[in-house]
């Protein structure tokens, strides 16, 4: 069992597109172990993203991340973090897979409606970096009912 750490970006909120991302994570048999529904503020931003200060789309990206109401995920499951970044497509829409998230809605790289960890070490960063330990479900994944 796996946790990865998602962000429904401020774009995909304003989209209506919460309900239906969610549902494409959990047809894949993840679960959601924690959630939050929340603008991001700068100062988070630029820690949360600090891995990418140096660039120049830096600024236009924390700009995008604070500009409305996020979706914040904590998803459980087999292989969660791969599943993930699968489901969501490449960072480039352009790029991605017809049937990805990012293929399906996001208009280009910057606003790619989906943020997730790229790896089990970030997760874990990024789990903690948005949820306290209280706010993470410590049941294991659930017994989907489509089974
Ligand atoms: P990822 O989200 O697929 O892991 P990263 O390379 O970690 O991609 O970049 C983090 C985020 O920064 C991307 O999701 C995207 O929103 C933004 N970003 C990355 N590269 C560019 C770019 O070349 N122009 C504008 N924004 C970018
Ligand atoms: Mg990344």
């Amino acid at each position: 069992m796996e946790t990865t750490f998602v962000i429904i970006k401020p774009n995909g909120v304003k989209g209506g597109l919460i309900g239906e991302i969610i549902s494409r994570y959990e047809k894949s048999r993840l679960s959601v172990s924690a959630m939050k529904f929340k603008t991001i503020e700068k100062s988070e931003a630029e820690g949360f993203y600090a891995e990418h200060k140096e660039r120049g789309f830096f600024p236009e990206l924390v700009a995008f991340m604070t500009s409305g109401p996020s979706v914040l995920l904590a998803l459980s499951g087999e292989k969660a973090v791969e599943k993930v970044r699968t489901i969501n497509g490449a960072t480039n829409p352009a790029n991605a897979s017809p049937g990805t998230i990012r293929h399906d809605f996001a208009p280009n790289t910057g606003e790619n409606i989906v943020h997730s960890s790229d790896s089990t070490t970030s997760a874990a960063r990024e789990v903690a970096f948005w949820f306290e330990k209280k706010e993470i479900a410590s049941y294991p994944p659930y017994s989907h009912v489509r089974g």
